[in-house]
Parts: C-alpha cells; structure tokens; sequence
C-alpha cells in the first residue's frame, strides 16, 4: 500500500484530520492498533505516515518523531508559541506570563509575548504597563502590542509567516478574536468574557492547526494555570533566562538566588535593575516545586523535553 505523508491538523473525539503535504487535500482518519491507546496516539502537530482506504478517508500508520511535545496545549512540533495575554478583563496576570515562559524555555520553544486589549487601558496605566513590556523586552523576549478593537496588530502576521505557530493564553484573553483579525475567512467563534467570574468561558474547546498566511497557527482552549510539565528547581534556575545569565556571578556555583550569600541575583533584584515580580514568582514557583515534588519526580509527562545543562 502507498504511504502517505501528512499533519495532524485536528483531533475530535477519536476523529483526525490530516492534511496531505503533497496533495493538499484533508483526509478523515483513524490511527492503526496500538496507537489507539492515548499515551501512543497521534496529537495535533504530528507529522504521521498514512494509507489510504477511501477517496478522503484513511488509516495512520506511524508518527514521526517529534521535535517538541508540550501538554498544555496538547500539541506537538511547534517552532514558535505566541503567549496571548490581554491587559486588562482578564488583568494581566505576571505570574501566569513567567510561567508560561519559563515553561517555554524548557522545552526550548520560542516564546512571542501578544499583549492584547491595549484599546482599555487608559493613558496612565498604559504608561505603567510599557515599563513592563520594556523589561520582558531587555531580558530578549520579542513583545507585540495588539487591540482587536482598533484593529491594531502590529507585526503579528509577519511572524506568522512559513511557521507552525501556537496561541496560548487564559481564557478570554483574545486568541481567537486575533486569529479572525488576521483572516476574517476562519470565522472562529468568540465569546464575551463572564462578567460574575472577570474571566473567559472557554469558547474555544479543542486544539486546531489553521492555515494562515503561509503557515499554521493552532488556536487552543485557554486555561487558568499550567503545570511545570517535569521541572525541577535547577531548571527553573536555568529557564528565568536573566536570572541564568547573571548567575555566574553568584558566589555558589548552583545558587538558587533564595538564602545564599554573595548572591547577584538578589543584588540586582535589590537594585531594582531585575523585576521583582520575576523574582517574587521565580520564589513561588521554586516554592511549589518543593511541595509537590514527589508528584514531579514520578510522572515524566514530557518525555522530549531535554534538560538543559547550561553549566
Ligand atoms: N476591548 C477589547 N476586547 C477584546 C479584544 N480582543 C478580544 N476582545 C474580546 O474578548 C472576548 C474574548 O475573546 P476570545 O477571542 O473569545 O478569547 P479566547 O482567548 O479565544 O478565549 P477562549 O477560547 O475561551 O480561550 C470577546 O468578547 C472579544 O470581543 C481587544 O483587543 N479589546
Ligand atoms: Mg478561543
Ligand atoms: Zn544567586
């Protein structure tokens, strides 16, 4: 039988979608035996063998190895991730941006930070909120200031461009009012956010690759908090990318920046020159890793991830 090559585009209820990378077109499909079994099958983003049984129908024959593999979103070979927050309804949430980033890191994926909303801030908080972006931006990270109310959208779509791409956030923050900006032809359905709750109704149910522009972008639930997906405490040392960089400077080799003496770190977050509310979560998040660590220590969910020794 001729073997196909495709992408997993869609995952519904046991039902894929794949889109054929020669042909183009998309074929119904189910995977074969044993990667029926959850932790075996196919996900959003795998590049997958497939035969065909029917005009547009088919069976998955094997996935190829992945080249990342993150949990939430429950997606897999993605060469950027855009982390959507919105400024304001829901507020912007610090410690929920640090964590996704140092998450990202981890799993050495290219985080792009959206903020969104920009059109509800007034001038002043606009001003405070600058100040941040202009930090997140000197430690290197690429920042976006997007309003789907005004239309504004910035460099966002030149990002997009031949790359496979993954738009994360909490609900309610925008992912898919951005994505139906940028091609009005997806018609993704949005929802207001909860009044009561000051937070999203999770409108978007499930992981979709979209063709937009000349790549994918996967528009995905958005979520409340995420896990450390397998960290330890030396990776969060190594993954707050500021944090690592000064480190060497540090008195102790493998200082955890908490009690110990001579420490840079704490020197610079005294000086105000690192952010405090990096350092401030960077302790909540080492802090939570204690307690739970047994949990972390027994569940290897992120199999591909690779611990990086910097050192
Ligand atoms: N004022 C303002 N409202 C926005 C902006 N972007 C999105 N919204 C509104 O925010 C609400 C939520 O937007 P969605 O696009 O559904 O949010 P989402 O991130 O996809 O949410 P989930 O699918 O639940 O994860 C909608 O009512 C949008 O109209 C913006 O830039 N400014
Ligand atoms: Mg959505
Ligand atoms: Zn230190």
């Amino acid at each position: 039988m001729e073997i196909n090559k495709g992408l997993v585009i869609r995952l519904i209820a046991g039902e894929y979608k794949v889109y054929d990378l020669n042909t183009k077109q998309i074929i119904n499909a189910k995977p074969r035996g044993v990667m029926r079994i959850k932790s075996s099958a196919p996900k959003v983003g795998d590049y997958v063998d497939y035969t065909l049984i029917g005009e547009d129908s088919g069976i998955i024959e094997k996935i190829n190895e992945r080249h990342n593999d993150l949990i939430r979103p429950y997606i897999s070979n993605i060469d950027q991730a855009f982390v959507i927050f919105s400024v304001k309804e829901p507020d912007l949430n610090l410690n929920l941006l640090d964590k996704f980033l140092v998450t990202l890191e981890f799993n050495n994926i290219t985080p792009i930070i959206v903020f969104n909303k920009w059109d509800l801030l007034n001038e002043k908080e606009a001003i405070e909120t600058k100040k941040i972006i202009s930090y997140y931006e000197s430690i290197g990270y690429k920042t976006i200031i997007t309003s789907c109310n005004e239309l504004v959208l910035n460099d966002l779509k030149e990002y997009l461009k031949d790359k496979v791409s993954v738009f994360t956030g909490q609900s309610g923050v925008g992912k898919s009012s951005l994505l139906n900006l940028i091609d009005p032809s997806l018609s993704i359905e949005t929802n207001e956010i909860s009044v009561a709750l000051g937070r999203g109704k999770h409108t978007t149910r499930h992981v979709e690759l979209l063709q937009v522009e000349s790549g994918w972008v996967a528009d995905t639930p958005g979520f409340g908090t995420i896990d450390f997906e397998g960290m330890e405490k030396i990776d969060l040392t190594q993954n707050f990318v500021e944090f690592f960089k000064n480190s060497s400077n540090c008195k102790y080799n493998g200082c955890l920046h908490i009690n110990e003496p001579s420490c840079y770190v704490k020197e610079l977050v005294n000086k105000n020159e690192i952010l405090k509310s990096r350092y401030d979560n960077y302790l909540t998040f080492i802090n939570d890793l204690g307690k739970d660590k047994k949990e972390y220590d027994s569940s290897p969910i992120n199999s591909n991830s690779k611990r990086r020794r910097k050192k």
